[in-house]
């Protein structure tokens, strides 16, 4: 069933909108035109807008605003990011069943994706808004074989990745504010989440949560969020098509961390370093324990902030809050 699904999206990709018989889905769907008939209602009522004139068959107009495994993986030009899809329309947090998932042993690229978190979460147990329909509240399986301590220069790599997809799919040119906010006109617009389930010295999997705002509107944004928040379609203008947006995420974390996990952290420290805001500036880090303030110098092979305060001293900081 879900077969014929996916060979009948791709027929009606393929045709980039022109008239396909009804004849001729039937042979390429190995159906008869009756059972064609119920697909394209099927498809309607998921909300494709399929035109359909006799003699000339059926075209497709629209798809709808959702994203879905077909969605997804139509298209995808990953070897293996995305290649196992576990899709969800409501779930409480796509970290939460990617944990289970990797617990479980899926492989590596395996990718969560719903459509709304309940109960969607932030670093140190923050919420993060993930309403219905007009973000991408994802995560992925990564299974690297490198220690424990060097984990954060994922979530490092992964806002490259992210930054890079916006520009090629909106035009647009983010910002990062260390060490996982995405900016645009200094409103944040992604948020990224690693999460680790290891022992001392081995990992065994990584969870990276990438949550986006993307279709939402000004009046979307719960008041608390208005002034801090911003999506995609604001700042360009028009909506974004979210499952291609998905697509090149997945592309641009997958060439930078094959190459990462070939050479390194260096590559992805350079280009962190040419989208970040805050290096080169005076900065205050709010930290667990008290707050550093001083002028960004830049970050570590590890991924760890530099701090140079007032007095001369150099300060680590490995997990804290930033204000400019
Ligand atoms: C983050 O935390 O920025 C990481 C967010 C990760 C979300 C993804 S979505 C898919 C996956 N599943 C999950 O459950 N989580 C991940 P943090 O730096 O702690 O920022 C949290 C703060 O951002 C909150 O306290 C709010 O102030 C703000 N915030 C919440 N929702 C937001 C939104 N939709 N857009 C912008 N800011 C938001």
């Amino acid at each position: 069933q879900s077969e014929i699904r996916k060979t009948l999206l791709e027929v009606f990709s393929n045709a980039k909108g022109e008239f396909i018989s009804g004849q001729k889905l039937s042979e390429q769907l190995g159906c008869s035109r009756t059972a064609v008939w119920k697909h394209i209602e099927d498809l309607r009522n998921e909300g494709y807008e399929l035109e359909a004139v006799r003699k000339l068959g059926y075209r497709i107009l629209s798809k709808p605003d959702k994203i879905s495994c077909n969605e997804i993986q139509l298209g995808l030009e990953t070897d293996t990011l995305g290649r196992n899809v576990y899709f969800e329309e409501t779930v409480t947090s796509t970290q939460k069943i990617a944990h289970r998932l990797a617990y479980e042993g899926a492989v590596e690229g395996t990718v969560v994706v719903a459509e709304e978190q309940t109960s969607g979460r932030g670093r140190l147990d923050r919420s993060w808004y993930s309403p219905k329909h007009t973000g991408i509240w994802m995560s992925i399986i990564l299974r690297p074989s490198i220690p424990p301590s060097r984990a954060p220069q994922l979530t490092l790599l992964t806002a490259v990745a992210v930054v890079q997809a916006i520009q090629e799919v909106t035009g647009l040119e983010p910002d990062i504010k260390w060490p996982n906010d995405i900016l645009l006109q200094q409103k944040k617009v992604v948020g990224i989440l690693t999460e680790l389930q290891a022992e001392t010295e081995r990992i065994n999997s990584v969870i990276i949560g990438i949550g986006i705002n993307v279709n939402q509107e000004r009046i979307h944004f719960p008041e608390e969020l208005s002034s801090i928040a911003t999506s995609l379609r604001l700042e360009k203008g028009e909506p974004v098509d979210r499952a291609k947006l998905i697509q090149c995420i997945l592309l641009k974390i997958e060439k930078l961390y094959k190459e990462y996990m070939q050479h390194g952290f260096k590559i992805v420290k350079l280009l962190w370093e040419s989208y970040s805001t805050s290096i080169g500036k005076h900065i205050v880090a709010r930290t667990l324990t008290g707050s550093i303030e001083g002028k960004a110098i830049g970050i570590t092979d590890e991924g760890v902030l530099l701090i140079e305060d007032l007095t001369g001293k150099i300060h680590q900081i490995y997990s804290a809050d930033i204000e400019i």
